[in-house]
């Protein structure tokens, strides 16, 4: 089969109702996994951008932006019609209002190293609605990176400083300690095993979430698609300089 053919098909097969149900179940399980969404083979010409971007790193911590991952193949991922109307059609169910139009947030995470330990653990809201997320090399021996959650914690925000006080909340030593220690309380923190090929979909904006660190010599490599900034018109951001 060749690149993407399989994600094509199972794209293409997706109705309204279905992509309803998916909303549904990120609404009431926080997240959504869509199982063998790439396959084997599309997985393998991924894992050797990430060991080619790794390599000439210095086998450290990256996150490769959109403009860094022209010709991985997550662009041609990124101009899917069918990828974007999936999006746009879950924004839609999700957010009950129009989609805007599609501009992904496109990164490649590659934790490994002494720094993977750093990038682990930071719980934090996203700046977009929707995050997709599909994990492309998840660590077989040692800690395997686990994806943790709180689904759902907060709705859209009307205004750019409120979201920046949720933040700010949870962007502190005491607050991350906090959340560390509801790990310990089952049913608190979801915690779920990445697989990889699969793409999982959970409200970003909505929901509090990070993950477990992997083994310094292991390669966790994330593919994320976030998609609909809330406050994207704010004069307060813009002004701020964030994106
Ligand atoms: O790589 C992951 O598991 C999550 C990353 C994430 O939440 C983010 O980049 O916003
Ligand atoms: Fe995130």
């Amino acid at each position: 089969m060749s690149f993407l053919a399989n994600a094509m098909s199972k794209l293409a097969a997706i109705s309204d109702d279905e992509v309803c149900a998916i909303a549904r179940r990120i609404d009431g399980d926080g997240i959504y996994c869509m199982s063998s969404f790439l396959l084997e083979e599309d997985l393998r010409r991924l894992r050797e951008f990430v060991a080619l971007a790794l390599a000439s790193g210095g086998n450290q911590t990256i996150s490769l932006n959109r403009d860094a991952l022209a010709g991985s193949g997550l662009d041609d991922l990124a101009n899917l019609a069918a990828f974007k109307s999936l999006f746009s059609r879950l924004y839609s169910f999700g957010c009950g209002r129009p989609a805007p139009e599609i501009k992904f947030h496109q990164i490649l995470r590659c934790l490994t190293g002494e720094t993977a330990s750093e990038h682990s653990f930071l719980f934090h809201y996203d700046s977009y609605a929707i995050t997709a997320l599909i994990p492309i090399e998840i660590p077989t021996v040692g800690q395997r990176g686990d994806f943790l959650i709180i689904p759902n914690t907060r709705g859209i925000r009307s205004n750019y400083v409120l979201n920046l006080i949720d933040k700010a909340i949870i962007d502190n030593h005491l607050t991350q300690r906090f959340l560390k220690s509801r790990m310990q309380k089952i049913g608190a923190v979801k915690r779920v095993a990445l697989v990889p090929g699969s793409l999982y979909f959970f409200w970003g904006y909505r929901s509090i979430h990070t993950n477990e660190p992997v083994d310094k010599g292991e390669v966790r490599a994330t593919a994320l698609f976030h998609y609909a900034d809330p406050h994207e018109n704010s004069y307060l951001k813009r002004r701020l300089g964030r994106i």
